[in-house]
C-alpha cells in the first residue's frame, strides 16, 4: 500500500491469472460500454408472467396460513427442499456455471443440476448467460435486472416485461462455449420443463403425502409453493436489497453492497460488494463459512473429492483493494 501503482498492478495481475485458469472473462465488468443515447424503449408487459407470479404469491400466503396445521416432518422437509434448491442456485448455476470459481466432477454436476431444477429459476444455461451480462454490464441497460431502475424492477419486475434490447445484443457476444460443452447443462436445458414439473412441484408434494400421511393440500402449499416463493424472493433480494443497502468496503464506486441479512437467506450470497469486485472467488466473501452455507458445502465437496480448484483471492490483494477503492467501513467492522 506504500506505492499505489504497485497495488493496482497486483490486483490486475490477479484478475488475469484467474481468468486464464478459468478459461473465461465474460463476468468481469466492461468499463468501455456506454448506454445508447435517446429515449428508452417502452415497457412491454408479459401478462402470462404477471398472472403466474401473482398466483404463486397468493399460493405462498395460503401456505403461510397452513403452517400451524402442518406436521413437523412436513416443515422439516420444506426446509430441506429450500436448502437443496438454494444450493442448486448458489453452488450450481452461480458459483460453478456462471463464474467457474471451482471445478466439479460429473456426479456433483448431476446432483447440482437436479437440485437446480428443483429451484426453477430458468435452466442453468439461461441463468448463467443472464448472470454474466449482469456482471459485465452491471447497472446499465444491458444488465437484465439493472438496479438503476429501482427496487421493484431489480427484484421481480424484470421477469414481468420483455428484456431491454441491449441485454440480448450484448448477451449474444458473450463466450458461452464452456456451458455449451457441458453435457449435463445441455441435457437439463433440453428437458427443462418436465424436470421442473417433477422436481420443483411433484416430488416436494408427494413425499409428505406418501411417507407420513400429510394432507395433499398442505403438502402442495408448503414444501412446493411456499418453499419455491421464498427461494425466489431470497434470490431476488441479492439483486434488489444487496444492490442498495449495506457498506462498500471493497469498491465504493459500484452499487452492490455487503448485506449480511440477505446472506443469511441466500446461503452466503449477500456479500455483494465483494462479489462484484472479485467475481471469480468461489466463496463470494472473504470470511469463509460466516453466514455462508454454500462455501461450507463446496469445501465439504472438495473434502469428499467431488470438487477441486477453488479460486480464492489472497488477503493481501483484498487489503490492497480495500485501501485503494473501499469506503473505509472495514476498519469499523
Ligand atoms: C428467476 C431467475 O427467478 C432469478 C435469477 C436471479 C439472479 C440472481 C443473481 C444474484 C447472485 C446470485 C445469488 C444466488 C442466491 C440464491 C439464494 C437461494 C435461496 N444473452 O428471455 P427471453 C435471447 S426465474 C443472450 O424470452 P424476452 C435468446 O436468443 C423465475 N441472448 O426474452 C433468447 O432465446 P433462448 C422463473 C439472450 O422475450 C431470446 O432472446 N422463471 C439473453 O425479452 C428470448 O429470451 C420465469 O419466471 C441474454 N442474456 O422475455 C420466466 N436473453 O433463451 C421468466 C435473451 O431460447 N422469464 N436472449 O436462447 C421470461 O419469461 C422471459 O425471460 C422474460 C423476457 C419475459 C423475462
Ligand atoms: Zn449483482
Ligand atoms: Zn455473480
Amino acid at each position: 500500500t506504500k506505492n499505489g501503482n504497485a497495488v493496482v498492478e497486483k490486483d490486475l495481475l490477479n484478475h488475469d491469472d484467474v481468468a486464464a485458469e478459468r478459461g473465461m472473462i465474460d463476468d468481469l465488468f466492461d468499463e468501455t460500454y456506454r448506454e445508447k443515447e435517446g429515449p428508452k424503449p417502452p415497457l412491454r408487459y408479459v401478462w402470462r408472467n404477471i398472472i403466474l407470479m401473482s398466483l404463486l404469491h397468493l399460493g405462498a400466503i395460503i401456505g403461510l396460513t397452513l403452517i400451524p396445521s402442518a406436521k413437523i416432518q412436513t416443515l422439516a422437509w420444506a426446509i430441506l427442499c429450500f436448502v437443496l434448491s438454494a444450493l442448486g442456485i448458489t453452488a450450481g448455476s452461480h458459483r460453478l456455471w456462471s463464474h467457474r470459481s471451482y471445478k466439479a466432477t460429473l456426479p456433483l454436476r448431476i446432483f447440482l443440476t437436479i437440485v437446480n431444477s428443483m429451484a426453477f429459476q430458468n435452466d442453468i444455461y439461461e441463468w448463467a448467460r443472464d448472470h454474466r451480462v449482469h456482471h459485465k454490464f452491471s447497472e446499465t441497460d444491458a444488465d437484465p435486472h439493472n438496479a438503476m431502475r429501482g427496487f421493484f424492477f431489480s427484484h421481480i419486475g424484470w421477469l414481468l416485461v420483455r428484456k431491454h434490447p441491449d441485454v440480448i445484443e450484448k448477451g449474444q457476444k458473450l463466450d458461452l462455449s464452456d456451458l455449451k460443452a457441458d453435457k449435463v447443462v445441455m441435457f437439463q436445458r433440453r428437458y427443462y420443463k418436465p424436470s421442473v414439473v417433477l422436481l420443483c412441484f411433484t416430488l416436494p408434494t408427494l413425499v409428505p403425502w406418501y411417507f407420513w400421511d400429510e394432507s395433499i393440500i398442505i403438502s402442495f402449499f408448503i414444501p412446493a409453493i411456499l418453499r419455491y416463493a421464498l427461494g425466489l424472493n431470497a434470490t431476488w433480494l441479492v439483486n434488489s436489497a444487496a444492490h442498495m443497502f449495506g457498506n462498500r468496503p471493497y469498491d465504493q464506486n459500484i452499487n452492490p453492497r455487503e448485506n449480511p441479512l440477505v446472506s443469511v437467506g441466500a446461503l452466503g450470497e449477500g456479500f455483494h460488494n465483494y462479489h462484484h469486485t472479485f467475481p471469480y472467488d468461489y466463496s463470494t466473501s472473504e470470511f469463509g463459512w460466516r453466514f455462508n452455507l454454500t462455501t461450507a458445502f463446496i469445501d465439504f465437496m472438495c473434502f469428499l473429492g467431488l470438487a477441486s480448484d477453488r479460486k480464492k483471492v489472497s488477503k493481501e490483494v483484498i487489503l490492497a483493494r480495500k485501501m485503494r477503492t473501499g469506503d473505509g467501513s472495514h476498519k469499523s467492522g
